[in-house]
């Protein structure tokens, strides 16, 4: 690169059309639009929070790369700060003290008001009417205890292995994209925590961070596992998986429901709502649409063709425990354990992806049972995980005792750390420590092993409307939970 010139701001800006487009940064699978928004400029600040920052060296050729750039003569992309933007920083600068945040919720309120609107759009967004995200939510509702007592509970462990791997939690960190839209440090902010607290963080395909950023982020011996969207382009895949591999991931979890992104309505609107420069330059093209939203527009590399006749070769790749992140039936269930898969998430995509699937939850009784017919489970090299909607170590408890080795939290952590970085993602695994203590030694449970089916009662899990008449004078008079409080700014 050294032999390369040093070009100047006026030089690049001469290049700032369709003929000739030249952009600074630090073949776009967003499409051309986007990029001539910026041909000509430096786009550092558009282009950050999306791209890993090896995604120009891994996939531009080093042809293209036309020489540094002397910075003093650049024109920048100036974001002015729009009065949304300075209020946004104002309850930043009062969001309640991390010692007053005490539950999963309270991170999600600070979230919600100290994010830019498009990164809450995006995270927060669920697939159509979002019947589902609330669903995930409500199946644990519809589960009760069976609490056993006397059993001498001074002392409980909710320790465990997941897929063999030591993790202080039943709970794993699961992949979630851009972490950078929420904050500067991005997904570095979980893999930090995750060191410090004895949990295994997954690592997303599409974070905002690179891979190996987060790898050279590592603890000695700290345990990841790896999210895979298949690339259509299968050897771009080999490569990523055995260096993965290579440098010390442990599981490969495949994800399986996403041969098309969900049409998340929020992450749409918001796009064509908030990107009227773009959209002016995009008018004319076809590739990328206007309303698609962040992740549909970074999304057309992964491979619909994906099918069950490419798990072997997944195998041949690679000696990872392969696990199946998206299973959602107990026909498919039984398939993945036939294909030799290790594991499976029981899982919808956190609501992002068909619309009125069940909770992985509701799932779960019915994947144990077709399993345990079989003599598939119980079995210690086919475990089974599940995801969404989890808030509570409650909550976890009741998918463990019917079957489930661990769970998944995605959402909660990311929140935790768009507001308050490594140290959000610190508390929140604190509070499900404080959480399963106290639930596990009312449930009479003193380690995950003593959890049973026995112990919960999931005869209404399956069952999606519940009559009951509106008991009008209790919730007149119910108070509802508080939520954090902001300082007065
Ligand atoms: O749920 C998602 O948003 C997701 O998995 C994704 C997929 C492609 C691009 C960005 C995010």
């Amino acid at each position: 690169m050294s032999d390369l010139r040093v070009l100047t701001g006026p030089e690049v800006e001469q290049h700032g059309n369709r003929d000739s487009c030249w952009i600074i940064v630090h073949e776009h699978p967003g499409g051309s639009k986007i990029i001539l928004k910026y041909a000509g400029k430096d786009a550092t600040e558009a282009y950050e929070p999306i791209h890993p920052p090896d995604a120009i060296t891994t996939n531009l050729p080093v042809d293209k790369h036309l020489g540094a750039i002397d910075t003093s003569t650049v024109v920048k992309v100036v974001k002015e700060v729009t009065e949304a933007e300075k209020q946004r920083q104002a309850l930043m600068d009062a969001r309640p003290p991390l010692d007053n945040i005490i539950n999963m919720h309270d991170f999600e309120v600070v979230a919600k008001a100290v994010l830019p609107e498009k990164a809450w759009a995006y995270y927060s967004s669920a697939s159509d009417d979002e019947i589902t995200i609330r669903e995930n939510r409500l199946a644990y509702q519809r589960v009760w205890f069976r609490p056993r007592i006397l059993r001498d509970v001074s002392s409980v462990d909710w320790s465990t292995t997941i897929l063999g791997q030591k993790s202080s939690l039943p709970v794993y960190i699961s992949a979630t994209a851009l972490g950078k839209l929420g904050h500067p440090d991005g997904e570095l902010c979980l893999t930090r925590a995750a060191a410090k607290q004895g949990v295994i963080q997954m690592i997303a395909t599409l974070a905002s961070c690179s891979f190996d950023d987060i790898i050279d982020a590592a603890a000695p011996g700290q345990t990841f596992f790896l999210q895979l969207y298949v690339n259509r382009d299968r050897e771009i895949t080999r490569k990523y998986v055995q260096h993965a591999e290579r440098r010390g991931v442990k599981g490969l979890f495949i994800t399986v429901d996403a041969p098309q992104l969900g049409r998340r309505e929020k992450d749409m609107r918001m796009k064509f709502v908030d990107d009227g420069a773009g959209a002016k330059v995009q008018e004319n093209q076809k590739d990328v649409k206007k309303d698609q939203g962040v992740a549909r527009a970074i999304s057309s590399f992964i491979d619909p063709s994906l099918s069950w006749k490419d798990i072997p070769w997944f195998k041949s790749i690679t000696k990872m425990p392969i696990v199946l992140k998206g299973i959602a039936t107990a026909e498919d269930a039984i398939l993945a354990y036939e294909a030799g898969a290790q594991g499976i998430v029981l899982s919808n995509h956190g609501g992002r992806q068909l619309d009125t699937a069940r909770s992985g939850l509701e799932v779960l009784l019915e994947v144990v049972v077709a399993l345990r017919q079989r003599g598939y489970f119980p079995n210690p090299n086919f475990e089974i995980y599940v995801d969404g909607g989890v808030r509570r170590a409650s909550d976890v408890l009741k998918a463990l005792a019917l079957g489930a080795k661990a769970v998944g939290v995605g959402r909660p952590f990311l929140y935790a750390f768009c507001a308050y970085g490594q140290e959000g993602v610190e508390k929140a695994i604190q509070i499900f420590r404080d959480e399963f203590e106290m639930n596990m030694r009312l449930l009479g449970a003193k380690s995950l092993s003593d959890l049973e089916p026995e112990m919960v009662d999931a005869s209404a899990l399956t069952q999606h409307v519940v009559m009951v008449p509106q008991d009008n004078l209790y919730q007149n008079t119910y108070q509802p939970l508080a939520v954090a409080q902001f300082r007065s700014t």
